[in-house]
């Protein structure tokens, strides 16, 4: 994971200081490469504490084709609720309730009920454009596991989750935004790439780089193949500038050895994983390290 601090001080080093949207700041590059080796081990950073579960939680639920936080919520994964929080925030059934009541009140109440369907409710995100995209019944992810079983050397194994007919209408437009696949002559090993259109490399990159992995893996085992190499192309790569101290403590951590992902064998469809599905052995780390989230 020597990369991932390389690609940091790289950007704190050349990046331009730029305004962003969310009015904190950032330093920024444009276009950068790195490429994990998934056979060397899981590429879960050791250089401060991570926890696989909310990764694996969230790519359950893209794959489920949920788009509202209810699912999240009741497992406890918070990684979505500032987005709909601040949607509601501006709706006139807002009455100065805190993020935790908000998230509460989504928790309490059944997935049918109105407030969760409208304000747990992020439009058409990840999950949406993976199974249905564009409201069209296009199930992107059942199409690229035909393509990839049957159909090795096409150089069609792509899963989009930007879609200019809807992006205005999601709470946050895909990051983590193409997705391309491909399968080594030998039909032994499957890679990844991810073109991500815009990283928060302090918080966002762990988790993407994790995710992907994972997802690569889970589509190796239900497709026949070994998972090789998740290589991570990034647009606008950034820093935001409240997480320039903590960056430069991860700086001076010197990586761990890698853990190991392991999935339960007998899991032959990539709808059927479950949390209990998917582990991680052998995880070391230093310490966790916090860094406010820009929304
Ligand atoms: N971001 C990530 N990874 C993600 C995700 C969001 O890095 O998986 F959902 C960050 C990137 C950026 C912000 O800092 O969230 C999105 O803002 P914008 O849409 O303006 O690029």
């Amino acid at each position: 994971m020597k990369q991932y601090l390389e690609l940091c001080k790289h950007i704190l080093e050349n990046g331009e200081d730029r305004d962003d949207r969310t009015g904190t700041g950032t330093r920024s590059v444009f276009g950068y490469q790195t490429r994990y080796d998934l056979r060397e081990g899981f590429p879960l950073l050791t250089t401060k504490k991570m926890f696989l579960r909310p990764i694996a939680e969230e790519l359950l639920w893209f794959i489920k084709g949920d788009t509202n936080i209810k699912y999240l919520v009741d497992r406890n994964v918070r990684i979505w609720n500032e987005w709909p929080y601040e949607i509601f925030k501006k709706s006139e059934d807002f009455h100065g309730e805190t993020l935790e009541e908000f998230v509460e009140k989504i928790k309490e109440l059944s997935a049918d009920d109105p407030f969760v369907i409208k304000y747990g409710e992020l439009g058409p995100v990840y999950g949406r454009q993976w199974r249905n995209f564009n409201n069209e019944g296009i199930d992107q992810v059942s199409k690229l596991v035909d393509s990839l079983k049957n159909n090795p050397y096409s150089r069609r194994h792509i899963i989009c989750a930007w879609n200019p007919a809807e992006v205005d209408e999601m709470a946050l437009p895909p990051c983590h935004s193409f997705l391309q696949f491909y399968v080594s002559n030998d039909q032994k090993y499957l890679s990844c790439q991810l073109y991500q259109r815009s990283a928060d490399t302090f918080l966002g990159v762990p988790f993407n780089i994790a995710s992907y992995a994972l997802f690569t893996a889970m589509l190796a085992q239900v497709c026949g193949y070994e998972a090789k190499e998740f290589i991570h192309t990034i647009g606008d790569a950034h820093i935001y500038k409240d997480h320039f101290d903590v960056v430069k403590e991860q700086m001076s951590r010197e990586p761990l050895s890698l853990c190991q992902l392991v999935l339960n064998k007998d899991v032959k469809s990539i709808f059927d994983f479950t949390i209990d599905d998917i582990k991680i052995e052998n995880y070391q780390s230093y310490g966790k390290l916090v860094g406010k989230v820009s929304v």
